[in-house]
């Protein structure tokens, strides 16, 4: 590191109190954080934009000189190439990590139904019903059990298929699905789609960038239509589908007086776990002999959104904090599965005497504790942390400091849910969505989503981004570490609707609902995909997802999860605006080919700013465009003169 410069101010390194509170903290204890080592390591220039191939051992080759088109790799490789097979590659690990999480949760719901887990039950038979039969599966006059082991067959194919199509693009628009037929991108089954993709990017193999563009969108769409909505209806029908729930977040929910314990990571097999072994009454006496008051279970990243949206169990914070919740020291025990987990947690904990647990077997950390989950037994692995933190409790050695601030909003917005606010019990629908976006009382739908990253300041621009989009009259769905973001900021509650213009405010109070809806982890992000079809299914709309006035943005991410995402809603039909950087070479073809091309042909597309105010004037136009489009650009100035109406006459009244 470098010590003649001084470091940032916590205050320029996030929107978030507590984290620059315990950056403050971090500094006195002589901790370093990842912030610290983001401001003293400069991100590689090559690897940053693409322009770097290490496929062979020709290379590694280099292409950033005075253009991009001056050189070719050692085999003759351009620039669109090799930004193509570095942009590849991180789609098949994105996709990867969603549908081998996916794969776990169906694995899990197979020994649920066939009686080798017993811990677990199916919470949700009405979801269960509905997806088998959005599959097509029989379930006339069927017993629960024998639809169930049906589902987990046809679900399997998501993963396991060789040919023929993946099932979830059933529910994919009509004519959304011919499009992708027309391109070849629909998905066979998503090992066979990432072995490809992985294939077609090594040294000397797919050298044509278009081509291996149809590879990513095929890998992405597997994603997407398959791992992510295989994990999040399977955690539905085994856990509850979510309804909205008051959750307290922020990293004041950690109690001086109570065991906490934070449980941080992706696939909420454990957090559930937890909850079941916290509720044990030996525990919890246990907990009470040690001077506690009780066990604080508090979640973190999206198994903590996860479980949040179901249990209304509460969130200390995003990506940029679980380093930061550690500096509090109040932190008994810090417990991980898998994604997003950074190394130096353990080294964090270490400082602070928190016991922290490795507990899957596909993420150990060196040094770490691991005790591996066994789903046939999860409580014998919850148990055993609760004791360790227990035991953490009653040897507490360093003084203590929890940041004082909460927040508290509303989340859980499940498409089902959704459906049933707009519509109720028995109309249940997306008619009056589609009817306000139509009237022009909300002008479309964006998604905000995906990370926070320490080359950002964390939190900020979603939090700018959001109020932006809500300002004009634009609904937001959220998950991911964006969701904790807004829900740190207090704005995923109904005073949000303040923040809104008039037509969404007036939609947010009619229907009850806050402008800004919280839907989940990032795998949930597949909620956002059902939902836009509904929108298509509804009518008035066009009739593919291309033709919804509606966009998309991960304004400050980080991982490669958060590229296959973007890419599957691209390819989807959806405008994805990424901010913070974006990993191509400017002025070649293959960005054309995404921020521009791919619209043309049928499918939504990519763009890319660094200011969120731009961002959302971005996806403002887009919308507009699309609303143009559809021949409903017009109404909201009958709407506002209809508002100048009604104030000339209670001006003259
Ligand atoms: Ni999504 Fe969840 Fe957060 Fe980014 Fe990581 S926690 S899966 S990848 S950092 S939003
Ligand atoms: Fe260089 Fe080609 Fe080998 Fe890549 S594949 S490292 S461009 S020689």
């Amino acid at each position: 590191m470098s010590k003649t410069i001084e470091p940032k101010k916590p205050q320029d390194l996030t929107m978030c109190e507590s984290t620059a509170q315990m950056i403050t903290k971090a500094r006195k204890d002589g901790v370093e954080l990842f912030f610290d080592r983001a401001d003293a390591m400069k991100p590689c220039p090559i690897g940053e934009s693409s322009a770097c191939c290490k496929h062979c051992s020709m290379g590694p080759c280099r292409l950033n000189v005075n253009s991009p088109y001056d050189r070719v790799g050692v085999c003759g490789a351009t620039i669109d190439t090799i930004a193509a097979r570095n942009f590849g590659r991180m789609v098949a690990a994105g996709t990867a990590a969603h549908t081998d999480h996916g794969m776990a949760m169906l694995e899990l719901f197979r020994d649920v139904i066939n009686g080798k887990v017993i811990d677990f039950s199916i919470k949700d038979p009405i979801k269960l019903f509905e997806v088998a039969e959005s599959l097509e599966i029989p379930t006339e006059g069927r017993d629960l059990k024998s639809v169930a082991m049906d589902l987990y067959h046809e679900l399997e194919r998501t993963y396991t298929q060789v040919e023929g199509e993946i099932p979830m693009v059933k529910r994919v628009p009509p004519k959304t699905l011919e499009r992708w037929r027309a391109a070849g991108i629909v998905p066979r089954g998503a090992m066979r789609e990432i072995m490809e993709l992985m294939h077609r990017t090594a040294m000397g193999v797919d050298q044509d960038y278009e081509n291996i563009t149809k590879q990513i969108s095929r890998t992405a769409l597997a994603d997407g239509w398959g791992g992510s909505m295989v994990s999040t209806d399977i955690s539905d029908i085994l856990f509850g589908t979510p309804t909205p729930v008051e959750v307290e977040v922020d990293m004041g929910v950690l109690k001086e007086d109570q065991v906490n314990i934070i449980v941080h990571g992706h696939e909420p097999i454990l957090l559930e776990a937890m909850i079941i072994a916290a509720a044990d009454p030996t525990l919890k006496e246990m907990a009470h002999n040690a001077g506690a008051k009780d066990i604080n279970l508090v979640g973190m990243c999206c198994s903590g959104l996860d479980v949040m949206s179901r249990h209304g169990l509460p969130h200390a914070g995003n990506f940029s904090s679980t380093e930061a919740v550690l500096v509090t020291g109040a932190v008994d025990a810090m417990t991980v599965d898998i994604q997003c987990i950074k190394q130096d947690l353990k080294k964090v904990a270490d400082h602070y005497d928190t016991p922290f647990i490795t507990t899957n077997y596909r993420a150990m950390i060196e040094g770490a504790t691991h005790i591996q989950l066994d789903e046939r037994d999860p409580l014998k692995c919850a148990d055993e942390i609760i004791i360790k933190a227990i035991t953490r409790f009653k040897s507490r050695r360093n003084p203590i400091q929890i940041p004082r601030k909460t927040a508290r909003g509303i989340h859980g917005f499940s498409v089902e849910y959704i459906k049933y606010m707009l519509g109720g019990a028995f109309r249940g629908s997306f008619t009056p969505l589609n009817e306000n976006i139509i009237n022009g009382r909300i002008r479309g739908v964006a998604g905000v989503v995906g990370c926070t990253n320490p080359r950002s300041k964390q939190d900020a621009s979603h939090i700018e981004l959001v109020k932006e989009l809500i300002k004009n009259d634009i609904l937001v769905l959220q998950t991911g570490c964006s969701q904790m973001a807004l829900a740190k900021a207090g704005l995923t509650g109904p005073g949000a609707a303040a923040l809104a213009g008039p037509g969404l405010a007036e939609v947010c109070e009619t229907v009850g609902m806050p402008p800004v809806l919280g839907m989940g982890a990032c795998v949930d992000n597949s909620r956002i995909l059902i939902a836009a079809s509904e929108m298509v299914r509804i009518g008035g709309l066009g009739d593919s997802l291309a033709d919804l006035p509606v966009a998309g943005c991960a304004p400050e991410w980080m991982s490669e999860k958060a590229i296959a995402i973007g890419q599957y809603f691209v390819a989807s039909g959806v405008y994805v605006v990424f901010g913070h950087t974006f990993p191509i070479t400017k002025g070649t073809k293959f960005e054309k080919h995404l921020f521009d091309d791919l619209e043309k042909l049928g499918f939504g597309k990519w763009a890319f700013a660094s200011d969120p105010k731009e961002m959302a004037r971005l996806m403002i136009a887009h919308i507009e465009k699309k609303r143009k489009i559809l021949g409903i650009d017009k109404s909201r100035d009958r709407v506002l003169i209809d508002m100048a109406d009604r104030r000339s006459l209670d001006a003259t009244a």
